[in-house]
């Protein structure tokens, strides 16, 4: 039923995120309609026109000391069975025996610059003093390494299946970088490298979005996730290597 209000579950970790979250608000539901129905209990068991004298006795049951042992409970359940296990696998670094595609981001006020190594997949050298509308992400192109490649604004493109690790890092104040339907968020802080890595299921043509407010212009901090099939982004890193030799 929650579902339906969510965006598209489209990575590999995404249903266990969704299922701490229903976990949560299920959970929430209950404590909210027991608590109504206790108060509606309270107001008519309690009524003065039937209570003229006030009767402490009636506070000592042990009503109250099972019900909070219940909502407690379900906490521990949900944070046992759902919470910590997604957490872990979240902060655990991907599987060994995958070979990931690794993606540079980085934030700044308000667009977010994509680097990406090339068929060699090797970063190539950059520098802040190369930063350009056609260089932005600064490609030093002297470098071998960085001849193949592809600094682009704001164009994530990606291939459905595969893992892809994405090193984050900011240029001037806290970004946070999001692809809502990867259940991805990870904060981008200036002068450090912070890592996360999901695993596109589906393809299709989504939001980046940036959830910290980064300044006025932080509303228009969005770029473009592509996710793609192998074949297509076989054929857009040949399209990018053919445009970087014209
Ligand atoms: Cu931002």
């Amino acid at each position: 039923m929650i579902e339906r209000w969510l965006p598209a579950a489209a990575s590999a970790h995404a249903c266990a995120l969704d299922a701490v979250l229903f976990g949560i608000h299920w959970h929430m539901l209950l404590i909210f309609t027991a608590w109504l129905a206790l108060l509606v209990v309270i107001l008519i068991k309690f009524r003065q026109g039937a209570n003229p004298e006030p009767r402490p006795t009636e506070a000592r049951r042990l009503w109250p000391a099972i019900a909070i042992g219940c909502v407690v409970i379900g906490d521990a359940v949900i944070l046992t069975t759902l919470a910590l296990p997604a957490w872990s696998a979240r902060i655990a670094p991907p599987p060994a025996n995958v070979t990931p595609i690794e993606v540079r981001v980085t934030g700044e006020q308000f667009a977010w610059n994509i680097h990406y190594p090339g068929p060699d997949r090797v970063f190539g050298r950059i520098d802040n003093s190369l930063i350009s509308a056609s260089n932005p992400v600064g490609i030093d192109r002297d470098d071998a390494a960085a001849r193949d490649d592809i600094g682009l604004l704001n164009i994530l493109t990606l291939p459905v299946g595969r893992t892809i690790v994405i090193q984050l890092a900011s240029r001037d104040v806290v970004h946070s970088f999001t692809l809502h339907e990867m259940r991805v968020k990870q904060d981008a802080m200036p002068g450090m490298t912070t890592r996360t890595w999901f695993t596109p299921t589906r393809t299709g043509d989504w939001e980046i979005a940036c959830s910290q407010l980064c300044g006025l212009g932080h509303y228009r901090m969005r770029g473009e996730l592509h996710v793609v099939t192998a074949a297509g982004w076989d054929q857009w890193m040949k399209d990018e290597q053919v445009r970087l030799t014209r």
